[in-house]
């Protein structure tokens, strides 16, 4: 239409105001949007990113979602069609440029999108992005985008009822509170699959512009993709291959410049032809620093930055622009020298952080199986972590802050691996920088999950682009640890009878036809992009699983091990059952009484009232709570002292696994529990809540997870002693044990200087229970001490109790605190005479955080706990808020 492209040829355009040699434009559409119900007349302003829920309550049109039982009177909203507009201005200079796009980062998820009342593109995938080039639909001025969203629910049923069979149940979709019945839809739809309701989660099938719409215009060239591969990695060098992918509007000759941390590599001519070119370039870095994960070393990242030019020399990098999050290492030895003059015009530019690591994921026979354990820069790492689901069921709510906080946690508790879950999404792209910055390394699911989804052409065709966004989107990270194919899809057609149900309900020949989908999603599409664009990466096809199609077992692959909670089994199969590594375990427990004000009136303060019931999604869920707390716990007097006690029974219960499966090293080699955080506030697995509380199993975890762990357990009538070390180097250390009576009286003690060997696990004691504690009545008001000293001067620590904490005589505890220090560093002291059992402090204040908690204070001790303080607080604040309880404060 208006392309005078030969006027730019030679005469680069100055229009992008980041870059000033940058004949690139790019303006973000995040304004002036509007929505509507597309049956009503009636625009409202809307937010993007965002989507129609958070939309509809900044409007007044619905209350919050997750007050009380709002979401059971918010499901109209999944079946109605929705509008979004925005008028936004071109110049002139923009539609002079060779290519004009429209881009979306993400689309939620059935759009047309209409520009100027043409359809630029149709959206059927929430996980992909999207591109249509605008060129000849643009208008100088004003021009008008619109987005229609078919109800996904509708699109789904439609699908349902074309399908002529019958998919097993997905057990987490709550068609119900939808009112569907029990028509699911889920598995049709490429949508986070949480959406449809979880476990422990609502249901919100929301949809919007849930990423960013970008408006691109450029000239003569764009590089599309810069992919890192990483070939020799040695102390003296890295040799790096520069994959680029560049799209040419013409045939012509650029200069190609690379640049490691500002310092030009290399430059050269490079011919391009019209259309789609691919150009490999290869580079090193001298003595390159490594990236390890978190707790073994630093997290050393490489800016690498390629520029296409239109003359000899990018010439002096300009620093200010190198934009990173992390302190990247300086020292890059191969480099060119950096010239200084010849500043030649920019035709487009691309860059990627990476860090330089060798992972592997191996699995060597031995006699009764296959081991499983990441090797990272060849050394066997045990992967301590968690879960990960998506942090709000409005993930335009998740803010940068909010990211920062879940990984700052995980980091915090000594964890090296998330594993992002397959039923929520490929994260944005902040989530995988912070992981690279503090060393947490991903295990990414595809996302799929306890369900079996369909496998015709268009749908495994739909799925093959969505990988392949996903995977050229993430692969220069060096937080991806692995690939996975699917979360409990295989477990669900064979143990949870899927398959055999199939066969007697619907005949061999659907259940074979469901079992092919099966294969060709996970076996062949899923597998085949990542050997493409992501080689040398390990895949998995499911998790839990034995191997390709092989569903788990104890001996070989990952376990999810649910026999504590949905099989009611008790918290020490924990560390007797053996697996190779522990990809989800955990108990759930309820948030604290601050969040459970946000969503809950004092009326519903009753774990069987309707309101706590629908915030509680699990079907066995408060019951098995109270199961579980009732073994170990006295029946707590109150509801605000249920909270308490149900999430010292999570934190100690799941204790019980996050160091068994340490102990249990190197036959089982990771131990990541379900699940980290939560997307509302609600009863579930997390160990942060919704508002980003740390429950008593998050402090748990930091403890267990730490470079040296010291456990004592008891089996049967032994006592025994483990230490556990995760450090590079073999450590010396002092071990103390010290049995007491909680009046501090010492009745035995046991010192021994000890090796600490590197990265193993040893019993450094062992003994018969009698011979320490003859007197049998006496083993409830007694405990053992463990502590070690390294060398180093770090302290580690451990109590071993001799009976269930029910039937431990409990002495009421003379507690007394002291606050010292100022606003910016307060520091609690408490001291108690007698045994002062998993001290819980609280400020009423979401905005305090306490470094401990839920500890247990010796008899005649004093500890000293740092104390962050909220927003302009200060010392009297804390103290007139502050309170501290211990667990006999919770017997009536
Ligand atoms: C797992 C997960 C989720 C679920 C959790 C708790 O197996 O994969 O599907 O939320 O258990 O039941």
């Amino acid at each position: 239409m208006k392309k005078i492209a030969w006027l730019f040829i030679f005469i680069p355009m100055i229009t992008c105001s980041c870059r000033k040699t940058n004949v690139m434009t790019e303006i973000r559409l995040h304004d002036n949007w509007e929505f509507r119900n597309i049956e009503e007349e009636e625009w409202l302003p809307a937010s993007v990113p965002g989507c129609v829920h958070t939309d509809l309550l900044a409007n007044g049109k619905i209350e919050d979602p997750y007050w009380r039982l709002n979401e059971h009177e918010q499901q109209w909203i999944d079946k109605t069609d929705w509008e979004y507009r925005t008028i936004f201005r071109v110049s002139g200079e923009m539609l002079e440029k060779d290519r004009v796009e429209l881009f979306f980062g993400g689309l939620d998820t059935y759009a047309d999108v209409i520009l100027n009342d043409t359809l630029i593109l149709t959206a059927d995938n929430m996980f992909r992005e999207w591109q249509a080039d605008v060129s000849n639909v643009l208008e100088p001025g004003e021009n008008v985008l619109r987005i229609c969203f078919h109800s996904p629910v509708k699109v789904g049923l439609v699908k349902l009822g074309g399908l002529g069979y019958k998919f097993p149940d997905p057990p987490n979709d709550l068609s119900e509170i939808g009112g569907l019945g029990d028509k699911k839809v889920s598995m049709f739809i490429r949508k986070a699959g949480y959406h449809f309701g979880w476990d422990w989660g609502p249901r919100f099938v929301t949809s919007g512009i849930w990423k960013e719409v970008v408006l691109r215009a450029w000239d003569v060239a764009r590089i599309d993709n810069l992919f890192i591969q990483q070939g020799e990695l040695s102390e003296s060098k890295a040799e790096l291959t520069a994959n680029l992918e560049i799209r040419s509007t013409r045939e012509t000759s650029l200069t190609l410049t690379g640049l490691v941390n500002g310092s030009e590599v290399l430059s050269r001519q490079v011919k391009l032809a019209a259309g789609a070119n691919t150009i490999r370039e290869n580079f090193t870095i001298a003595e390159p620093e490594l990236w390890w994960p978190n707790g073994l070393g630093e997290q050393s990242l490489y800016n690498i930055k390629f520029i296409l030019s239109n003359g000899a020399s990018m010439g002096a990098p300009d620093r200010a622009s190198e934009k990173s999050s992390a302190e990247a290492p300086e020292r890059s030895s191969e480099v060119a020298p950096v010239r200084s003059s010849n500043r030649a015009p920019v035709v487009s530019e691309i860059s990627a952080r990476i860090g330089l690591r060798t992972i592997e994921v191996v699995q060597e026979p031995d006699k009764e199986g296959k081991s499983f354990f990441f090797r990272v820069n060849g050394r066997p790492v045990f992967m301590k972590g968690a879960n990960y689901i998506p942090q709000d069921a409005f993930l335009d709510r998740v803010t940068p802050e909010r990211y920062r906080h879940i990984l700052q946690s995980a980091a915090d508790a000594n964890m090296n691996m998330l594993r992002v879950w397959g039923g929520g999404i490929y994260e944005k792209d902040l989530f995988y920088d912070l992981c690279d910055e503090k060393g947490i390394l991903v295990w990414q699911d595809f996302m799929f999950a306890c369900s079996m989804y369909p496998g015709d052409g268009p749908f495994l065709e739909n799925v093959r682009q969505e990988a392949v966004d996903n995977v050229k989107r993430l692969r220069n990270h060096p937080c991806i640890a692995l690939w996975c194919g699917n979360n409990e899809c295989l477990s669900g057609w064979y143990y949870w009878k899927w398959k055999e149900t199939t066969e007697k309900t619907q005949g061999r020949e659907v259940a074979d036809a469901i079992w092919k989908a099966y294969e060709d999603n996970y076996h062949r599409v899923l597998p085949e992009v990542v050997a493409r664009y992501d080689p040398g990466k390990f895949y998995w096809s499911s998790s839990p699983s034995a191997g390709m199609g092989i569903p788990e077992n104890r001996v070989s692959g990952d376990v999810h091990y649910w026999g504590v909670w949905w099989g009611k089994e008790p918290f020490t199969t924990y560390r007797t059952l053996k697996c190779r590594f522990m990809s989800e375990y955990g108990f759930q427990s309820f948030p604290e009484l601050n969040t459970i004000r946000k969503f809950a009136l004092e009326e519903d303060w009753d774990i069987f009232s309707d309101v706590m019931k629908s915030h509680q999604r699990s079907s066995i869920g408060n019951g098995t709570i109270e199961y579980y707390m009732l073994q170990d716990y006295r029946k707590p007097k109150d509801f605000p002292m249920f909270l308490y006690v149900g999430q010292v029974l999570q934190a100690e219960g799941t204790r019980v696994a996050m160091e068994g499966h340490r102990k249990n090293m190197p036959w089982c080699m990771g131990s990541l529990f379900w699940q980290i955080d939560d997307c509302w506030p609600v009863a579930s697995w997390s160990t942060i809540d919704y508002y980003g509380n740390w429950k008593a199993q998050h402090y748990f975890a930091r403890k267990a997870y730490r470079d040296i762990l010291i456990s004592p357990q008891i089996d049967g009538d032994t006592a025994s002693v483990w230490v556990v070390s995760d450090r590079r180097e073999d450590a010396a250390a002092k071990m103390e044990l010290r049995l007491m009576d909680f009046d501090g009286n010492i009745l035995w003690t046991n010192s021994s200087d000890i090796v600490v060997p590197a990265n193993a696990s040893r019993r450094h004691f062992t003994s018969p229970v009698p011979a320490i504690v003859p007197d049998l009545a006496q083993r409830d008001n007694i405990l053992l001490d463990c502590s070690l000293r390294t060398v180093d001067g770090q302290q580690y620590g451990n109590i071993l109790y001799f009976k269930p904490v029910k039937d431990l005589e409990l002495p009421r505890p003379d507690i007394e605190w002291t606050l010292e220090g100022d606003g910016s560093g307060l520091k609690l002291v408490i001291r108690t005479d007698k045994l002062a059992k998993n001290v819980y402090l609280s400020a009423d204040d979401p905005d305090v955080f306490f470094y401990d908690n839920y500890f247990d204070i010796l008899p005649r001790d004093k500890v000293e706990i740092m104390i962050r303080p909220g927003p302009a607080m200060d010392k009297e604040d804390i103290e007139s808020k502050l309170s501290l309880i211990s667990l006999v404060d919770s017997y009536l």
